[in-house]
């Protein structure tokens, strides 16, 4: 979905949007696109103005197809932070975006920009999927205790020096990739705290030490803006509780939970037929919603955001705009026929600005 197309191309199309959207005039329109392509022509790249950066991050985000909180895209708070390029400056601005974001629970959506790819300079970047991850061991057996996801970049940053322990809930530093050079740091835990999870009426429950981290902050995509690529745009939002529940904890490569948790639910799990899974999924998706709820830290149901997503599509479809969405992506992993979107039809074209995996 990387269709080559030159920068001056990707910039001069970017431009017209905003000018469009901005409500630029004519005059001020040419004028910047005269200057960007004359910047483009002596220096290989240009430079975004704030309100340009601010805005193409916001449709990066109303362009994904993958995300069903797109609906959000105008209130992403965007932190300029090109300027930064060493790993302890990036560190410290990973820091403060975790403060700002986690809000005392309230949890909002946020981006921070580093500086972008330039001819001969890369931009600093993180190599973590998101600033927050458990570690995985993998272990003699072949399989990994903890978090599976994270085996491989666990591995490297035990190469890099970092000490594993032993846990199925061990926080791993953020590894940076900076101007300087590359290094690995452990953030304040303070500021996207892990949260206990308990079942609101199985005592056994709490017993499990289960906990997830209070929010989502995606590290791994690049963001990319009029044909500029900025490789470090950690953004955050809030979780939707079937993201834990039912993928993080059910997945069988990942915590692979639902054997245990229909144990603890005294279910048949001799064959497929008795539907064990599927009742395991939904209680651990209770358990994880109630106990977000009960440390007041934001997150949505799944009916609720399929619901506001599928009211924001009727809507922007009546004002003869397309919304870009990828089906198997929007419907969510339980329930997805009792929810409004699982009987619509979605346009997956991937259109510029948009977040892409590095
Ligand atoms: N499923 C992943 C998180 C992916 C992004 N989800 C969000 N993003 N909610 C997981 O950790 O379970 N966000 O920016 O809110």
């Amino acid at each position: 979905d990387r269709r080559p197309t030159s920068l001056a191309e990707e910039a001069v199309a970017f431009l017209r949007t905003c000018a469009q959207d901005l409500g630029w005039d004519a005059r001020r329109h040419r004028q910047r696109r005269l200057a960007v392509l004359a910047e483009i022509a002596s220096t290989g790249t240009y430079a975004h103005t704030f309100e340009e950066l601010e805005y193409g991050a916001k449709l990066a985000w109303r362009n994904h197809t993958r995300c069903i909180g797109q609906l959000y895209w105008r209130t992403l708070i965007v932190r300029d932070r090109r300027d930064v390029a060493t790993v302890d400056g990036v560190v410290q601005e990973l820091e403060q975006h975790l403060d700002w974001a986690y809000h005392d629970g309230g949890i909002r959506p946020v981006i921070t920009v580093f500086a972008p790819d330039a001819p001969g300079a890369r931009g600093p970047s993180v190599a973590n999927a998101q600033l927050v991850r458990y570690a995985g061991y993998r272990q003699p057996d072949g399989s990994v205790r903890g978090d599976p996801a994270n085996a491989e970049l666990t591995d490297l940053l035990v190469g890099a020096g970092w000490q594993p322990r032993s846990g199925m809930f061990d926080r791993l530093p953020v590894l940076v990739h900076g101007r300087d050079g590359c290094g690995w740091r452990e953030l304040d835990p303070r500021t996207c705290p892990d949260i206990p999870i308990t079942h609101p009426s199985y005592d056994w429950f709490a017993d499990l030490g289960l906990r997830w981290y209070a929010y989502p902050t995606v590290s791994d995509m690049q963001l990319e803006i009029g044909g500029v690529v900025y490789p470090g745009a950690p953004f955050t939002g809030w979780y939707v509780a079937a993201e834990i529940g039912a993928r993080n904890f059910g997945d069988v490569e990942r915590y692979n939970l639902l054997p245990t948790i229909a144990k603890g639910m005294g279910l048949d799990t001799s064959g497929d037929r008795t539907l064990w899974k599927d009742r395991a999924l939904i209680e651990l998706t209770v358990a994880v919603l109630t106990s977000f709820e009960a440390a007041g830290v934001r997150m949505v149901d799944h009916h609720t955001m399929t619901d506001q997503f599928h009211r924001y599509t009727q809507a922007r479809r009546r004002a003869g705009e397309t919304v870009y969405a990828e089906w198997g992506w929007i419907v969510p992993p339980i329930a997805g026929s009792a929810t409004p979107v699982y009987r619509e039809t979605y346009d997956s074209t991937v259109i510029r600005p948009n977040f892409f995996r590095r």
